[in-house]
């Protein structure tokens, strides 16, 4: 979703936002031929400019904003995971509502204004503009801050990119998930903000030709079973399934992880469950410590043994994945 790399404004609060408004008007003095027509140049110059700026203010940030609608793919589940869809369309809204207030208030203002022949009426019909624009601003003090708020969290999302051909790591603590993810990329792999968790999403690129590929290892999502996950946790974990295009669940037979081969199994059983369609490669890991004849894809991050094959195969089936894709 491109729009949301787009640069989206700092959102003034609703103090910020009369400030800018009313420093302007107090700036401006016009002359006219007589005390009324000097009153009627000024009052309309302040109430055209203060009104202005709130109504450009708000509709650049309506339209700067990216519009994001509730659907079943990564980006909107997981901005509806971090700020809340319903929450940031009604926030927009607000802000459409008061600059079609604002503008509407000011275009009757003047009206009023150049009718006016009474120097007292205009300053009333003025200050009675000020505090009627003031209510709209105020009204929507909490959908600005909401804006500013969303605005930062949007800024840490961008890291992950839903477009290119995914493959994400999963089994539990300690079997070697971020040592496999830092073997097969190509640079170190960079450490993003969670949204959800304090933990740190690992994200490593595989460069193949000129393609590039993304390995992700989401601590705190698929290192433990779907029961112990909170509510937020397993909306995280759907939002993940529309990013996964293949995963590779590690298995730690060694058992120096702190898990049980029987508990980390039962781990795998769970992501099969939670993962359905999705190609999950199962690979043990530590083969240097020990080695199995369970059949499965073993390696060892440690000296290196099959770690080329590993990588051979994960960019065989990104690659397939590209292919089908241009078809
Ligand atoms: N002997 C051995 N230790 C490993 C291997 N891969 C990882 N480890 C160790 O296992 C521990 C956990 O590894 P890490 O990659 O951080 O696991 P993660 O928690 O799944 O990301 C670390 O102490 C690693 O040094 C390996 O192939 N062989
Ligand atoms: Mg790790």
């Amino acid at each position: 979703m491109a729009s949301l790399e787009r640069k989206i404004p700092t959102v003034l609060t609703s103090e910020e936002l009369m400030d800018k408004a009313y420093s302007r008007a107090a700036k401006i003095t016009k002359n006219g031929t007589n005390a009324l027509d000097g009153k009627k140049k000024t009052t309309l110059a302040k109430v055209t400019a203060s009104g202005d700026i709130v109504v450009t203010t708000l509709n650049g940030y309506v339209s700067r904003f990216p519009r994001i609608d509730k659907e079943d793919d990564f980006f909107p589940q997981l901005v509806d995971l971090v700020i809340g869809i319903d929450r940031y369309k009604k926030a927009l809204g607000a802000l459409n509502w008061a600059a079609g207030r604002t503008d509407k208030l000011k275009n009757e203002s003047l009206r009023e204004i150049r009718r006016s022949k009474d120097i007292s009426y205009i300053d009333s019909t003025r200050n009675s503009f000020y505090g009627r624009m003031s209510s709209y601003i105020r009204q929507i003090s909490k959908d600005l801050l909401f804006l500013q708020e969303a605005k930062n969290k949007f800024r840490h999302l961008p890291a992950i990119q839903p477009d290119i051909p995914t493959i994400v790591v999963a089994g539990f603590p300690n079997v070697g998930k971020s040592s496999l993810v830092k073997a097969m990329s190509t640079a170190a792999p960079e450490i993003a903000p969670y949204p959800f968790t304090t933990k740190g999403i690992i994200i490593g690129h595989i460069e193949d030709d000129w393609r590039k590929f993304q390995i992700i290892d989401t601590p705190g999502l698929l290192d433990r079973s779907f029961e112990e996950r909170n509510d937020i946790e397993k909306q995280a974990v759907l939002a993940l399934r529309y990013l996964t295009n293949i995963m590779i669940f590690i298995l730690d037979p060694s058992e120096t992880c702190g898990y049980s081969m029987e508990k980390q199994t039962a781990l795998l059983r769970s992501i099969q469950e939670g993962f359905v369609g999705v190609d999950i490669i199962v690979a043990e890991s530590k083969s240097d410590i020990l080695r199995t004849n369970s059949g499965n894809l073993f390696f060892s991050a440690q000296t290196g043994e099959n770690m080329e094959e590993i990588r051979g195969l994960i960019i065989s089936k990104l690659r397939a994945l590209v292919v089908s894709e241009d078809e």
